[in-house]
């Protein structure tokens, strides 16, 4: 039986390419910056954002980490989505190393901050308030449904980060996925922003790595920052050419991803016991809740299992979290959803 694995999108594996590039890669010590595989694709991933340059780092994890230290001195305050990644999935990591201060606001269901929301949580000057100096966004957001942000929405934070002299990061960790959702180069969700994290291993299969861009005076102290972290990774072209296989050939096919989730939810919609908001469903995170008092969540998960289908009970007491990804293919879907209607017909 094969395991339909829709746990997330970070299990993909690399393609017989990537191992092929990594295999052949031509690589130095990149903490004195020879690693030619590593300074190509740091080239590549600045140019594919419209940035002056770029760092590849571990993590998306380290990514924004790198970036918020970066941005921020030790006290200083970030405004970012209370149901962000860098806010409830990363460790607390820029108070835990980096002192820094986060000030949540809400995110609609659609992953955005209400304008006035923002303008509201920038402190003014006080001797008792910690200083604003950066707002985050997600796109797509993971926990808003994988929604969508526009062109137009993160220009319109852009602005206001720059009425107040503040920073704008931008966690993208699935950015290519909101490309792709919209039909718009990247280079559009990123022109406004001072910096962009992206992850290669995720919905573009590579096993490791992720890309964090900017200005380049900005890439060079986040170089430091990723030195700090014990992120200066050597002979790292190792890891980076699977990135490049991932730039250049994974792109394009995730709209196979979002068809599946699409197909997924609109039969979700149709089992009884299980509801979801279909029209939400944009890209290739679905969200459903198990409505049917016939079966408690863990043994739901669990039987599905028992069926070869995996996922996560995430986001709420009976809510569920179901990610396609690469090597998902479109008969998964119905066997999917076959288990999903018998586990509530059997319970
Ligand atoms: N998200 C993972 C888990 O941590 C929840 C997942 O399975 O979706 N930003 C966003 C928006 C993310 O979704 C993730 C990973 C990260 C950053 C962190 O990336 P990694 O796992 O590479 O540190």
């Amino acid at each position: 039986m094969k395991s339909i694995d829709l746990r997330s999108d970070t299990v993909t594996l690399p393609t017989t390419l990537m191992r092929e590039a990594m295999c052949e890669a031509e690589v130095g010590d990149d903490v004195f910056g020879e690693d030619p595989t590593i300074n190509r694709f740091e080239q590549m991933a600045a140019e594919r954002v419209g940035k002056e340059a770029a760092l590849f780092v571990a993590s998306g994890t380290m990514g924004n980490l790198v970036c918020s230290l970066t941005h921020c001195a030790r006290g200083e305050e970030v405004i970012l989505g209370d149901k962000s990644h860098m806010f409830l999935n990363e460790a607390g990591g820029m108070s835990a190393l980096g002192g820094i201060h986060p000030h949540t606001v809400a995110n609609q269901p659609d992953g955005t901050m209400r304008l006035a929301d923002i303008e509201g949580a920038i402190r003014g000057s006080n001797l008792h308030y910690p200083r604003t100096r950066l707002i985050c966004l997600e796109n797509t957001h993971n926990s808003c449904n994988g929604s969508v942000l526009s062109v137009e929405y993160i220009d319109s934070v852009a602005a206001v980060a720059k009425r107040h002299g503040l920073w704008l990061h931008l966690d993208g960790a699935r950015i290519f996925n909101a490309a792709v959702a919209l039909g718009v180069d990247v280079k559009e969700l990123t022109g406004s922003v001072d910096s962009v994290s992206f992850c290669l291993s995720k919905g573009l299969s590579a096993p490791v790595g992720s890309a964090v861009c900017g200005s380049s005076d900005f890439i060079a102290e986040a170089r430091r920052n990723r030195k700090v972290l014990g992120g200066g990774m050597r002979q790292a072209g190792i890891i980076a050419a699977a990135g490049i296989v991932a730039m250049e050939q994974m792109v394009e096919r995730l709209k196979e991803d979002h068809a599946n989730a699409r197909r997924l939810a609109e039969g979700i919609d149709q089992i009884e016991g299980l509801s979801i908001d279909v029209a939400a469903s944009k890209t290739n995170i679905i969200y459903f809740d198990l409505i049917s008092d016939r079966i408690d969540i863990e043994s739901f998960v669990k039987q599905l299992e028992k069926k070869g289908i995996r996922l996560l009970h995430i986001g709420g007491p009976r809510r569920c979290r179901v990610v396609t990804h690469y090597g998902i293919e479109a008969e998964d879907i119905d066997v999917t959803l076959k288990a999903l209607k018998e586990v509530i017909e059997e319970s």
